[in-house]
């Protein structure tokens, strides 16, 4: 049973999207996210010239039980991997039943989704896009724009990450910049099997 936990606020900075106080930052460099990009020679140059943070991520975490909730914040830099967008690392929760809500708060992107039958959505988001993951999707966020991307999300605090099969998969569906637009095209990671 959750034990009886006293209230409390923090702050979220709508303009910076960091979370204060906050007990749980992460940095994702490129370095962290090797593989995941397809072009790996563009990975490595960028990694030799200075490893890139790609994005950050400001969760305040409660205990990681069953009723309760974790809120968290996301910012993702602007910048491309060869020709595909910034994005995080993208998983499955390890509790696969659980759901998650994200909301665009500054810049604009996509949020991809794909279920283990291979079902595959992209919904854009932008400030105030309020976005529901349902339970036994994969979700990754891409920054396809010109500024930060922040987004805020709350999801069950016992719900885990599982990154190992996007990591090797990847989606089905890259975003990738042609003549200067963000496009979705198929993942030829994927049709090479
Ligand atoms: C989010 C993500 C966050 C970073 O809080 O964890 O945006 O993305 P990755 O975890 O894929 O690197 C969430 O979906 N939590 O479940
Ligand atoms: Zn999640």
């Amino acid at each position: 049973m959750v034990g009886l936990m006293a209230p409390f606020t923090i702050e979220l900075d709508f303009k910076r999207g960091v979370l204060h106080p906050c007990n749980n930052i992460i940095q994702r460099h490129l370095s962290d996210m090797r593989g995941t990009y397809l072009d790996e020679a563009a990975t490595e140059e960028a990694i030799e010239g200075g490893d890139p943070l790609l994005y950050e991520v400001y969760q305040y975490d409660v205990p990681f039980e069953n009723g309760q909730l974790l809120v968290v914040t996301s910012i993702i830099q602007p910048g491309k991997v060869g020709d595909e967008y910034y994005m995080t690392k993208g998983h499955f929760h390890e509790k696969e039943e659980t759901a998650e809500v994200y909301v665009g708060l500054r810049g604009r992107g996509y949020l991809l989704l794909e279920t283990r039958g291979g079902e595959f959505k992209a919904l854009p988001v932008e400030p105030g896009t309020v976005t529901y993951i349902p339970p036994y999707w994969a979700h990754r966020m891409v920054n396809t724009g010109q500024e930060e991307f922040i987004f805020f999300g709350v999801y069950p605090a016992d719900a885990g990450h599982n990154y190992g099969e996007i990591e090797v998969r990847g989606f089905s569906k890259v975003v990738v910049e042609r003549d200067g637009q963000p496009t979705l095209v198929p993942n030829p990671k994927r049709e090479e099997r």
